[in-house]
């Protein structure tokens, strides 16, 4: 806390700290120390509960209210700390404290986080993420509160209920949780064309990252950013990851939410307990009035993007998250993001949905955290002086501590309070605005194809491939037929060869007619090379986690190797065995395990090995877990290494189907680096064309 914002808080804006070391007596919350925590007070050994039992009472009563309503969507995140630092003074651009000289650090707060699910879902659910970014900047907080997905399901705000409840489980039900793959999503989205282009990529691996670190990050909405002059330049922000975008296939996050559905979450926690902080480039594409009237497109509406290759992203600074939260509850289940929570330098656009959820994050808030003064939690509460006249409400602990708390008044020195400042204080952007009163959809949103067309476009045939992979899939878990019709329809006016496959892969008799689009699509817009994830792949293997297999007598020195390797190449590694005990090696040493082998399945790594001995492989082959853990691999297209496990990889069916993405260690020439480089390509992708 600074001097300055302690100076600030009122009488009782202390901050009261729970005891903690190893001499701590368990209190009250009133501070009497307890005398006996394992039994209720009762008439007698054998007699009936007294009501005069405060511990008890207190213990019940609080545990009774531990829960806040968890978030209608997003429920399911993860948080963390950081600090956002900025390379080179933007002053010419914007007057928002985070970009006024080069190196500024601004501390920041982050939860990332799945829509559908609720809170207790798996973290690998095909779905759109949230990259909620909160800047304490020293002019107030900046909420940038955005997704991993460019673009949105609907055009106008007033649709998102009907759009989330068609999303979530069925409400007669109460299933299925987490997942799109049902029919009333299809149903509404089948009846609501601006949603295609966000199904392309929903249905595409976007929606399955390996984790949030693999993952970018987007604004969405178009903002404006205005400097010291009141000049206003358009802008749409970008969270490039320095570690590269990465996803997993389908198959393996089916198998990853049955074998860790905190698989993102412990990911995260995971790097940065490492030191292996994980970082993003903020970047900025910047346009004036001349482009957005120029663009194919109109820059207000949130289910188109502008293509890179059109305005290049500028990269501003970096995010770098380094600090796990203390509390999960406190911060994470309490930070409480508002679109609304812009600073001077930053502003809207009229964007329709950046409105209408400037009105519902601040609601929401008041609903799950139950009162006004959820500012004052500490994760909330700004880190620059702040000063209102404002007080009261449920649970303040900020109350001004003046006498004055009107404004205006005409007490003096400190009784005075604080003042409005027209000089360093925030003004919108005077943007004219005037027009009838009207329901009405501008008729430059209504082309919903071509955009879609240009993401399928634009990515590679295994890509392609994951796309009609993904409809189907989701289609096929409707029952009504009709609805899988509709959907076909629609993407006829996407992509020809898209519809066929989708229809193919559902066992649809005949094509539809493509669906009346409100506009002609446009076919003739270039690909955009950016919106591919594997034109885009990552530069190294750095952050990522290798699973390696081992038995008794496994060699020593070629484990050795294998571990130097993939340290060198800033990855992680764990030992899977039979038995969380571990295995003793050829030299006589005890190699301790990090996971047992049931638990560890190989959809938990990016790359596996298998170092054993003729004899101990024939040992894994009769273990169901250690067969899997090869032919998942195999079939994930993921790179193998191994020394004498043919065993093994022959009782799990893949004799003589090993390629080159199969690496035998102890073959003449071949070397741990070399299998270590060679997973830069994350997959051996021929394996899975
Ligand atoms: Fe949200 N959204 N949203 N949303 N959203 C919420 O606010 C809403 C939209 C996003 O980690 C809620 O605090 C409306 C777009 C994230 O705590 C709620 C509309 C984008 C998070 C809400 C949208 C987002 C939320 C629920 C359409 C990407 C999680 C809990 C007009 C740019 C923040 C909460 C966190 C959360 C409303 C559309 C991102 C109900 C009305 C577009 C990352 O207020």
């Amino acid at each position: 806390m600074t001097e300055d914002y302690a100076g600030r808080r009122g009488h009782g804006g202390e901050t009261h700290q729970q005891a903690s070391g190893d001499d701590v007596r368990l209190t009250t919350q009133q501070g009497v120390v307890v005398g006996d925590d394992q039994n209720t007070l009762r008439a007698g050994e054998r007699g009936p509960a007294l009501l005069e039992d405060f511990h008890f009472r207190e213990k019940i009563f609080h545990f009774d209210h531990e829960r806040i309503p968890e978030r209608v969507v997003h429920a399911r995140g993860f948080g963390a700390h950081g600090y956002f630092e900025n390379y080179a003074a933007l002053d010419d651009l914007t007057r928002a404290d985070p970009f006024q000289e080069a190196g500024r650090r601004t501390e920041a707060f982050v939860r990332f986080s799945t829509v559908a699910g609720n809170k207790g879902s798996f973290d690998l659910a095909r779905d759109v993420r949230g990259f909620a970014v909160k800047m304490y900047t020293r002019e107030g907080n900046w909420d940038l509160v955005g997704n991993n997905i460019p673009v949105f399901f609907i055009q106008d705000p007033i649709k998102f209920p009907d759009m989330v409840h068609a999303a979530k489980q069925e409400p007669d039900r109460g299933f299925p949780q987490a997942q799109t793959a049902h029919d009333n999503f299809w149903d509404f989205v089948s009846l609501t064309p601006e949603s295609t282009h966000m199904l392309m990529w929903i249905m595409s691996d976007r929606a399955i990252p390996r984790s949030f670190r693999f993952m970018e990050g987007f604004g969405v909405h178009t903002f404006r950013l205005v400097n010291s002059e009141g000049r206003s330049t358009f802008v749409k922000f970008h969270w490039k990851p320095k570690q590269g975008i990465q996803s997993v296939v389908w198959n393996e996050a089916v198998k990853i939410n049955g074998a860790d559905p905190d698989f993102h979450r412990r990911d995260l926690w995971d790097a940065i307990q490492a030191g292996d902080f994980p970082e993003w480039e903020l970047g900025m594409q910047l346009f004036d009035e001349d482009f957005a009237d120029r663009f194919e497109f109109d820059i207000l509406d949130p289910t188109k993007i502008i293509p890179e290759e059109q305005v290049p992203v500028r990269r501003v600074g970096r995010l770098v998250l380094d600090r796990v939260v203390d509390n999960f509850f406190a911060e994470t289940e309490q930070v409480a993001f508002c679109t609304q929570n812009i600073i001077p330098g930053i502003d809207f656009t009229d964007d329709p949905l950046l409105q209408g959820r400037n009105f519902s994050y601040l609601d929401t808030q008041l609903k799950r955290l139950g009162s006004p003064n959820f500012t004052q939690l500490p994760v909330n509460a700004p880190k620059c002086p702040f000063a209102t006249f404002q007080q009261d409400g449920h649970m303040a602990t900020a109350n001004p501590a003046n006498r004055a708390n009107y404004e205006p008044n005409s007490w003096s020195g400190e009784t005075k309070g604080p003042r409005e400042d027209p000089a360093r204080g925030f003004v919108s952007y005077p943007e004219t605005v005037s027009g009838p009163k009207r329901r009405l959809r501008p008729e430059s949103f209504a082309d919903h194809y071509s955009q879609a067309r240009q993401f399928y476009a634009s990515q590679t045939a295994v890509e392609q491939q994951h796309i009609i992979d993904g409809f189907v899939f989701e289609l096929s878990k409707c029952d009504r037929v009709d609805i899988r019709v509709r959907v076909v329809a629609a993407l006829r006016n996407v992509d020809g060869g898209l519809a066929e496959a989708v229809a193919d892969g559902l066992g649809l008799p005949e094509l539809p007619d493509p669906a009346v689009a409100a506009r002609e699509p446009v076919t003739g817009l270039a690909e955009s090379p950016a919106l591919s994830i594997l034109r885009n792949g990552p530069e190294t293997f750095a952050g990522r986690k290798f699973g390696v297999l081992v038995t008794d007598g496994v060699d020593a020195n070629a484990l050795a190797g294998l571990r130097d390797a993939i340290r060198a190449e800033g990855a992680m590694l764990e030992i899977v065995a039979a038995k969380v005990g571990g295995v003793v090696a050829d030299d006589g040493e005890h190699i301790a395990a990090d996971q047992k082998i049931d638990g560890a399945p190989s959809v938990l790594y990016d790359a596996v090995a298998v170092l054993a001995t003729d004899k101990a492989a024939a040992g894994l082959a009769d273990l169901a877990p250690a067969r899997d853990f090869v032919s998942d691999a195999y079939a994930h297209g993921k790179f193998i290494a191994h020394r004498e496990a043919v065993a093994l990889f022959a009782a799990a069916g893949l004799d003589g189907r090993l390629d080159a993405g199969v690496v035998d260690l102890a073959a003449s020439g071949a070397s741990a680096a070399d299998f270590v480089a060679a997973c830069r390509d994350v997959r051996f992708w021929s394996r899975l064309a």
